[in-house]
């Protein structure tokens, strides 16, 4: 039997916070997972630690399938992003190990490659429209095919999702959270023009998306999807926060442009409604913060049964060990759409080498057996977790924001 001797977190901050999960089986053979959840890292840390890794040792690590039922049924305390953040780190674990046993990148044990590579969208932000066209020229320039534009509204002095960087955009920006002022009316109207001035500089040939990052209400969110239309983007991300899905009915009714929506979804669950009833186009959900491989593949077939692709989160705070296991899943997966792709920092690339690569818009998870990522524990040891949180919205009279 291949058997789980020993399992340990590695808290980090090569430039940000990552949590990851090692386990360890009698044959020498180990396996990563992704355990960040951004700005409430140690509280994964402490139920991996507290209680988790002590159910793991010398079971068998190629049931994977009945370790996840283990972990989600047997906690009887089920879903919630502690929970699947925890799940999913070894969830990826285990594959990890499975396929480096196997001597195969994973993608081969997921069914094998059904694209060459899976096309990703970079980010383009800049403080005005122009400095964001100029952004996304560079990225179109470098061979992207799909570019997401945010840019800093007229009259806001300072706007959550747009960075003062061209490449590296951290969001989580401080040790407690930033307040930033926020205006519906005000952002409904520039989204439109920055829409207006890409195309125009970047013509029709390239994919454009946006995401409102929770802030509308349904029917402010049908408006923009309708002032969207004329420039074709490829989704409007997050318009509306999806706790109760059928926010998403009105939207629909409304407006042609493609709706995505799910990074913060943690279940099949939080999905069920949207799927089935066809509201949405794309499902964000990712295998962090989806309950790993095994749990995101479920999401996958359900979404093609009803004409919903993937696009997965991969923003920064999502370690090089989860965006290599997107990238395995994204190959395979028969309903993929997009991936989304944020630059690490040099740092962050040399705590977690890697094996996948990016060329002309396309990324590819590389024929590393495994996931073809891996640890260096000692530069690891080196960077010390800071605490670091998300900023929060209110409205120009104090009111608070984020829906
Ligand atoms: C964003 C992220 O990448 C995205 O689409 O919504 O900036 C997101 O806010 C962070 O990853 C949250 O952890
Ligand atoms: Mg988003």
């Amino acid at each position: 039997m291949l058997k789980i001797t020993s399992a340990k977190v590695v808290v980090t901050c090569p430039g940000r916070n990552f949590v990851t999960l090692k386990i360890e089986t009698n044959d020498g053979v180990h396996g990563l997972g992704d355990a960040t959840l951004n700005g409430r890292e140690l509280a994964v840390a402490s139920y991996l630690t507290d209680h988790v890794i002590p159910c793991l040792i010398g079971r068998d690590a190629h049931t994977i399938e009945d370790i996840w039922q283990f972990l989600y049924r047997g906690a009887y305390w089920r879903r919630g992003p502690v929970t699947m953040a925890a799940i999913a780190a070894v969830d990826t674990a285990l594959w990890d190990i499975k396929a480096k046993v196997a001597g195969l990148p994973l993608y081969q044990l997921l069914g094998g490659a059904s694209r060459s590579g899976c096309m990703v969208y970079g980010h383009a932000n800049g403080a005005t429209i122009d400095k964001t066209i100029e952004a996304a020229l560079v990225y179109q320039a470098e061979g992207y095919r799909a570019i997401r534009l945010q840019s800093g509204v007229p009259g806001l002095s300072s706007t959550y999702g747009v960075s003062k960087d061209r490449y590296f955009y951290e969001p989580a920006d401080a040790a407690l959270p930033t307040e930033n002022v926020w205006s519906t009316e005000k952002y409904l109207r520039s989204v439109p023009e920055l829409f207006r001035a890409a195309r125009e500089a970047l013509g029709w040939d390239v994919h454009l998306l946006h995401d409102a990052h929770h802030r509308l209400t349904p029917i402010e969110a049908a408006r923009l999807g309708k002032d969207l239309e004329p420039y074709r983007p490829f989704w409007l991300e997050d318009a509306v926060a999806a706790d109760n899905q059928a926010n998403f009915r009105l939207i629909r009714q409304h407006t042609t442009t493609p709706l995505a929506v799910g990074e913060v979804f943690n279940s099949i669950w939080d999905a069920k409604q949207l799927i089935e009833e066809q509201l949405i186009d794309y499902i964000r959900a990712t295998v962090v913060h989806a309950g790993g491989i095994t749990h995101l593949r479920r999401i996958a077939s359900f979404a093609d049964l009803h004409n919903v692709r993937t696009g997965c989160h991969g923003a920064t705070d999502l370690s090089p060990v989860c965006m290599a296991a997107a990238l395995h899943f994204g190959l395979s997966v028969p309903n993929f759409g997009v991936q989304e792709y944020m630059r690490h920092t040099e740092e962050t690339d040399a705590v977690f080498p890697h094996a996948y690569s990016f060329d002309r818009g396309l990324m590819h998870p590389g024929d590393a057996p495994g996931l073809g990522v891996d640890l260096d524990e000692a530069l690891a040891a080196r960077y010390e977790y800071k605490p670091a949180y998300l900023p929060v919205n209110r409205l120009e009279d104090g009111t608070m924001w984020n829906w």
